[in-house]
Order: structure tokens, then C-alpha cells, then sequence
């Protein structure tokens, strides 16, 4: 099995983040061959400055690692490295309806946002996306459940490219995590904890103090009543309910068994404590990591080279089956 992910250099990650997707990351290392690379080139879709994109590069490689990336283990690199990534996104924007790109819910959600400028390239992001993933023909790719609609975008592309130009690409399977796949935000529970569209009170950082985490939990938004149950109309509940069974790594079943007739209140210190107990070892690592970014530098180039290795005869095959540049030796 071949696991691709990437992230964005969004420097302060939060938990939605961690347990979508960094925590599926260290696991994916013992599971099969995992790659997973920092999408510095996705960052550039929206506004920002290019100082910052290269801090925030080392700051999320710092979270990774520091969470249980093992670059001995997996391909961690930093996407624009490579020119394959590019490359390929313009090759398969071929075959990429136009219609299926319109509508990215993504795509919808943040255009909104831009103030001044909505780029040709966030609308190409899922493209982009794609071929992050089908040049490494990899078949399985762990994410959130907001990140299924762009899988399902590089099943339809991997296919419609091999009826058009031969057997090439490899259509992944998504991964999301039983519990966790989407993490609501404290204080809006109705949307997904976020960068970018995130309360900062309802949006608990990998990288906070304890006292701010357990802050955080006290003055989440719950719902009239108070048992301690899943609902549809408790929807800030059910939120803790499933963030506990997450990091705990039981269900949300046992949580509501546990919990039953305790109260809001206690309930909720519980789950401050219990995920201030799962960041922490990421927290106390972090920092010694970050501070070396020579060593992240380089851990980050040698990772490029191990992807292009891979990536690069894909390249070569996609071009030869598209009749694009120069004629392959034999080809
Ligand atoms: N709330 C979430 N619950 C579970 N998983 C989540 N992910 C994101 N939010 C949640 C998963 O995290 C991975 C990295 O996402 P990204 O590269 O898109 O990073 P980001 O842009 O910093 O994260 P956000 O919060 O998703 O940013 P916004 O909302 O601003 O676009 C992905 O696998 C994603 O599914």
C-alpha cells in the first residue's frame, strides 16, 4: 500500500488538523510505503506573504515531526521542490471537466472569503491536489471529511486519464478516521474547526498553553439540558463527545456510558484534560525541533529527492501516453 498526504504550511495547526489528519500520518508509517508533503504551492492560491510562507513551512514540519513524523520511516518534503506537481496538474487539467471543478465546495467557500483577488489557482487547487497524489500512484489517501469531494475528484481523473491514454494512473481510496473526520468548532458547532473560518476561542491549537486548551473547553458552546448523549439537536455535545472518542481512541458510545448523568460541567473539564494530555508530548517536542531550521531544511530536500524519484518516471509515462514532448528513448 502507497499513502499520500499533503498539508498546508498553515504554521498554527489545530486539533481538527491533528486528529483529521497528522495523527492518521504517524500511523500511516507503520500501515505501508507513506509519503507526505507541505503544499507550499497550494498556500500561494490565497493572499500572503512570501516571508511568512517560508516560516510557516518550518512551522508545520516542526508540528509533524514533532507529532511522530519519522523521515526514516516516510517521504516528508516540501511540494514546490518538485516540478513534477505542476507539471502534472497542467497535464490532467486535460482531463478535468470544467463543470466538476464549479462545484468544489471548497472552492465556494473560500472565494468567498478573498477580499481583494479570487485566483485562477484556487479555483485549480483540487487539480493541483490530484496531481499531488497520482504521481505517486498512491492508493490510499488519509484525510478529513471535508477533503472526500477532492479524492473523489482524483478517482474521476485517474480514471477518465487511463480510458483515454492507456493504464497509467492509480485511482486512490480515501481514508478518513472512524471518529474525528470532522471536528466542529467550540463555539460555532455547526462548522468544521478551521483556519482560516475558525472562532479563536472555538478553535483549540495543536501548540496551546494547557490553561488556554482547558479555557477553551470550559467556554465551549453546549446545548439546553444536560445529558451527556449525542443528537441532532446537540450538536456542541456531540462535538466533545466525539473530539473525547477521538483522542482516547474508544467510542463514542463508551464516552456517553462514562459520562452519563455527570453533567455539563465536569464533563467538559474532562475533555479539556484529556486532550491537553494528547498535545502534550507534541508540545514539549516542538520547540527544539523548530529552532534547528537547518536540520528541517534539509530533511525537507532530502525528502524531495526520494518524491521526484518516484514521481519523475510517472511523468515520463503521462507524457509519452499523451504524445506530449520530446520522443522517449524506445517510446
Ligand atoms: N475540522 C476538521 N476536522 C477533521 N479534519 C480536518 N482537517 C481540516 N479541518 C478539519 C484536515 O486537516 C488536513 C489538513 O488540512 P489543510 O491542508 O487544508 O490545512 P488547513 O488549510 O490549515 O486546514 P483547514 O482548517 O481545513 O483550513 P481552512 O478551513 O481554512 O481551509 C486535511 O486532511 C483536512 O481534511
Amino acid at each position: 500500500m502507497r499513502i499520500f498526504s499533503g498539508i498546508q504550511p498553515t504554521g498554527r495547526k489545530h486539533l481538527g488538523n491533528y486528529i483529521g489528519a497528522i495523527r492518521q500520518y504517524v500511523a500511516g508509517q507503520d500501515r505501508g510505503e507513506a509519503i507526505y508533503c507541505i503544499v507550499d504551492l497550494h498556500a500561494i492560491t490565497v493572499a500572503y506573504e512570501p516571508a511568512a510562507l517560508r516560516r510557516s513551512v518550518y512551522d508545520t514540519a516542526a508540528i509533524l515531526l514533532a507529532a511522530g513524523l519519522d523521515p526514516s520511516r516516510c517521504i516528508f518534503f516540501r511540494q514546490g521542490d518538485l516540478t513534477e506537481h505542476p507539471e502534472l496538474c497542467w497535464l490532467l487539467s486535460s482531463v478535468t471537466a470544467y463543470g466538476e471543478l464549479t462545484r468544489m465546495t471548497q472552492f465556494k467557500e473560500k472565494s468567498g472569503q478573498q477580499r481583494e483577488l479570487v485566483s485562477a489557482g484556487l479555483f485549480f487547487y483540487p487539480v493541483l491536489q490530484v496531481a499531488d497524489v497520482l504521481a505517486y500512484r498512491a492508493t490510499e489517501v488519509p484525510v478529513g471529511e471535508d477533503q472526500r469531494q477532492h479524492v473523489e475528484l482524483m478517482r474521476d481523473v485517474a480514471e477518465r486519464f487511463n480510458a483515454r491514454f492507456g493504464d497509467v494512473l492509480v485511482a486512490p481510496e480515501v481514508r478518513t478516521p472512524a471518529v474525528g473526520a470532522r471536528i466542529m468548532d467550540l463555539q460555532f458547532p455547526d462548522r468544521k474547526m478551521s483556519t482560516t473560518g475558525g472562532s479563536p476561542q472555538g478553535t483549540v491549537h495543536v501548540l496551546d498553553e494547557p490553561e488556554v486548551v482547558i479555557k477553551k473547553f470550559r467556554s465551549a458552546v453546549t446545548d439546553s439540558g444536560s445529558d451527556v448523549r449525542r443528537g441532532p439537536d446537540k450538536p456542541g455535545i456531540s462535538n466533545l463527545i466525539e473530539i473525547l472518542a477521538a483522542v482516547r481512541e474508544i467510542s463514542p458510545e463508551e464516552v456517553e456510558r462514562e459520562f452519563d448523568g455527570s453533567g455539563y460541567g465536569a464533563f467538559k473539564q474532562a475533555v479539556g484534560d484529556a486532550v491537553v494530555d494528547c498535545l502534550a508530548p507534541v508540545r514539549e517536542r516542538y520547540d527544539p525541533i523548530r529552532a534547528d531550521e537547518r536540520t528541517i531544511e534539509g530533511t525537507l530536500v532530502e525528502g524531495a529527492e526520494k518524491a521526484r524519484a518516484i514521481a519523475s518516471p510517472t511523468l515520463a509515462e503521462v507524457r509519452e501516453a499523451m504524445g506530449v514532448g520530446p520522443v522517449r528513448p524506445g517510446g
